[in-house]
């Protein structure tokens, strides 16, 4: 059967489908498979009804964050009015924090079953990028699975954006699978990062279809910066300690499937731990896929991976679409039901690696909300990795701002990983390994281990001067520090 049934529209023509107040879903997981054309067209239409004095905003939802097409193009036209589950555009970042858009931070795992029990309401429209669509309703995804799949089946419109762009391969990574509501769930059968449970397609009723878009244009994802020192430290403990496991025999030679956040720290972990040749070459089952890894796979150092999205610079995708030969068989894309399933990840053991803002001295981390108030980006699927990993490590510089910020506080001022699901912290001053360690031990191995030279005094002090309890705490000054950076630009006087 043939996609050619199906009518062509413009992306102006398909905009013009989504109206005031609607919620829509988006591809997409980071840029990686986000549509471009149609929000594009979407934010415009939203100035021009702005400029015509109309209301016009959308509830918008993908499956993390987007490319600067859809999150950013459609905060700068102030075309959103609620967005989940992740972002990282600086506009909307700034709309979000001056509570002009209602922000709903979710674990991505989440969203798939938050959507088919309508826990977020209906969805009116669904944007979703394809390589290829038949006529019987196998909709080939691209460079992502995010939430595409339970878009496609919950959705009431549905447009596609078919970007040539793309491989056509890349239906061979593809694994789509929607698990059934309880109580009908039964054992996932992911018994190694690389196994199938799905098929390379998701499914869509046709007559839900209103139209396909046709586009031919890159993610638009940007390559790294070099580097820098602390990255390079913090990548150092973190190969040393997972050799030191191997060692020790709580880790298997052949590692156990790793997890690595997006940025600039991971980007260097990973890079150290391809280069240490005590590290066996290793499968990751993991929720972004970006470059370094690449150049892993490419080298042999890294054996395979499970991922939910390509989240590769332009020429990095474009490297592999040229050699398909040699990566469609290494990868697995899944929507993120499964590349962040927590019962998944805990039977493979996973190790994961996450960066966060702030650590506390008992070993809670904040990877979201500066000062407790302002949100960056998200939770994302940290969350998912950091609660049910075998080995979960945080890593962050341990100050920000010149010095002026020390990640390493008596109080984190916002709770996202607790102090009973993390094990280990890095900064580049060291690690603190916390397995087995009562509260007060844990201070002391964070604070010697990771915290900056220029903070352990206070830390160190503030520990011994603040009530004995199980913890100890002085809730007066417990964010003494953080006051005195909204008061004075600096954490110490
Ligand atoms: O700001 O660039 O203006 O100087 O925060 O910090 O050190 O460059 O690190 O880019 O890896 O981001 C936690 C935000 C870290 C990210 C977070 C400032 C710092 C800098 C960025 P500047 P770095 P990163 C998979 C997993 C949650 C989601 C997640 C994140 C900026 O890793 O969003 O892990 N994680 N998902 O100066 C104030 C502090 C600060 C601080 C750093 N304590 N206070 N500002 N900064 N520490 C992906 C998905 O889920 C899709």
């Amino acid at each position: 059967m043939n996609r050619d049934r199906f009518t062509r529209l413009s992306a102006q023509d398909a905009a013009a489908v989504v109206k005031d107040g609607n919620t829509v879903g988006f591809s997409g997981f980071t840029a990686a498979g986000s549509p471009k054309a149609v929000p594009r067209a979407i934010a415009d239409f939203a100035k021009a009804e702005h400029a015509a004095n109309k209301n016009f905003k959308i509830r918008v939802i993908a499956g993390a964050s987007t490319g600067a097409s859809l999150d950013e193009a459609l905060a700068q036209a102030e075309a959103i009015s609620w967005r989940t589950p992740f972002q990282a555009s600086p506009t909307l970042r700034k709309q979000i924090n001056n509570q002009q858009v209602e922000f709903i931070d979710m674990h991505l795992s989440h969203v798939p079953q938050s959507i088919e029990f309508g826990f977020i309401g209906k969805i009116d429209v669904a944007v979703i990028e394809a390589t290829d669509i038949t006529a019987d309703g196998r909709v080939y995804l691209s460079a992502s699975g995010g939430i595409s799949p339970s878009l496609l089946r919950h959705a009431d419109k549905i447009i596609i954006e078919l970007n040539e762009y793309h491989s056509k391969r890349l239906c061979e990574m593809h694994d789509v699978a929607i698990l059934p509501t309880p109580p009908h769930r039964e054992a996932i059968h992911i018994f190694h990062p690389m196994e199938r449970i799905g098929t390379p397609f998701a499914w869509v009723d046709p007559k839900k279809i209103v139209g396909i878009v046709e586009t031919n244009e890159a993610d638009g994802i940007s390559e790294f910066s070099e580097s820098n020192e602390a990255c390079l430290k913090i990548a150092q403990h973190v190969v040393r300690f997972l050799v030191d496991e191997t060692k020790a025999g709580r880790v298997p030679e052949s590692l156990l499937p790793l997890q690595g956040g997006v940025g600039n720290i991971s980007n260097a972990v990973f890079g150290g731990i391809g280069q240490c040749d005590d590290i066996q070459p290793f499968h990751m089952y993991t929720e972004v896929f970006q470059d370094t890894l690449l150049d892993l796979m490419e080298s042999g150092r890294m054996l395979g991976a499970s991922t939910c999205s390509l989240t590769l610079s332009d020429d990095k995708l474009r490297k592999m679409y040229d050699n398909m030969d040699y990566f469609a068989p290494r990868l697995v894309i899944r929507p993120q039901e499964l590349s962040n399933n927590p019962g998944v990840i805990r039977r493979l053991g996973v190790i994961s690696i996450n960066a966060v803002l702030e650590v506390d001295m008992y070993g809670c981390a904040n990877s979201t909300h500066v000062c407790g108030t302002h949100m960056m980006n998200g939770v994302g699927g940290s969350g998912d990795f950091v609660r049910n990993a075998y080995l979960s490590i945080l890593v962050t510089p341990s100050v920000a701002k010149g010095g002026k910020i020390s990640a390493i506080v008596p109080m984190v001022s916002h709770v996202d990983h607790n102090e009973h699901s993390l094990q280990i912290v890095v900064t580049e001053q060291g690690l603190a390994d916390l397995r087995g360690l009562g509260p007060i031990e844990r201070a002391k191995c964070i604070i010697n281990n990771c915290a900056h030279p220029d903070y352990r005094d206070y830390l160190f002090r503030y520990m011994e001067n603040s009530r004995m309890g199980h913890l100890r705490h002085d809730l007066g000054k417990v964010f003494e520090l953080h006051e005195n950076l909204l008061r004075n630009g600096q954490m110490l006087p």
